[in-house]
């Protein structure tokens, strides 16, 4: 699906404030500042039309828009966040959702988060974790399907999200972390496998043809561009410190 418009919400100064799991200390809000409008820029620069929301002091994880909303070429799926803190985080992405695309909902007691889920092309994975339950998933893969998708379900393994560990290369090639290098569920994609001391790059963001990469991972940079994949590096660094990356940083429509 070739990305026309992009979802973003800033970093506030309490980012720090965010639930994580990460040692690697608290961020910068100014360096966090920064590496976003970076972000942005590139984006911009692949010809994404960028949608800014306002920046919410109430949620401080806030900026993870990601995790809000699923997204295919027919619908929208607003999600209902698993963590507690984050519910309502959803509740002022949905309009600039309804713009582009007719909007469904996950209803309690069902909660997913989009990090979780995986679109490419006709194919869906719904990785169950500490986020999406059960029912979401279930809920998640009836609307979907419903529109012509193709829906998979399996455990998010060890990170924190699905797309910590998997994410598209193109719509029949998956980069994964060696814990998902041989899972049957896969078997069908081509799959490319982050170095074992490289695995944050497990979340890498393919958009239009190209690959934004996170700073300080030159292998894994070096295994896409091998594929004639053009990689852009980005630092993300402040964001890791809060368990986020590339893909959670924006909604692709
Ligand atoms: C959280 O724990 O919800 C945030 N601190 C990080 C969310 C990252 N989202 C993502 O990877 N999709």
């Amino acid at each position: 699906m070739t990305c026309t418009h992009a979802i973003v919400r800033p970093p506030t100064a309490n980012a720090g404030d965010g639930l994580t799991t990460s040692a690697l200390g608290p961020p910068g809000p100014e360096r966090m500042l920064a590496q976003h409008r970076e972000y942005v820029r590139i984006l911009g620069s692949l010809g994404i039309e960028i949608i800014t929301l306002d920046a919410e002091e109430q949620y401080p994880d806030a900026c993870f828009v990601e995790d809000t909303a699923v997204i295919t070429p027919d619908i929208a799926v607003v999600t209902r966040p698993g963590a507690p803190a984050r519910r309502g985080e959803e509740a002022t992405v949905e309009p600039s959702l309804a713009a582009h695309r007719s909007v469904a909902r996950i209803e309690a007691p069902g909660t997913v988060d989009g990090g979780d889920i995986l679109v490419m092309g006709e194919r869906v994975l719904i990785g169950l974790s500490e986020r999406t339950n059960e029912e979401g998933a279930s809920q998640l893969g009836a609307i979907l399907e419903a529109h012509g998708m193709q829906c998979t379900t399996l455990d998010a393994g060890e990170g924190l999200h699905l797309k910590s560990s998997i994410n598209a290369l193109g719509d029949y090639r998956l980069l994964v972390t060696p814990e998902f290098s041989e899972l049957p569920e896969l078997s069908t994609f081509e799959r490319v496998v982050v170095p074992a001391n490289e695995t944050y790059a497990g979340n890498s963001l393919w958009v239009n043809d190209h690959v934004l990469v996170p700073t300080g991972f030159p292998r894994t940079r070096d295994l896409i561009e091998k594929l004639g994949t053009k990689t852009i590096e980005t630092d993300v660094g402040e964001f890791r410190k809060m368990d986020g990356g590339l893909t959670c940083l924006s909604i692709r429509l």
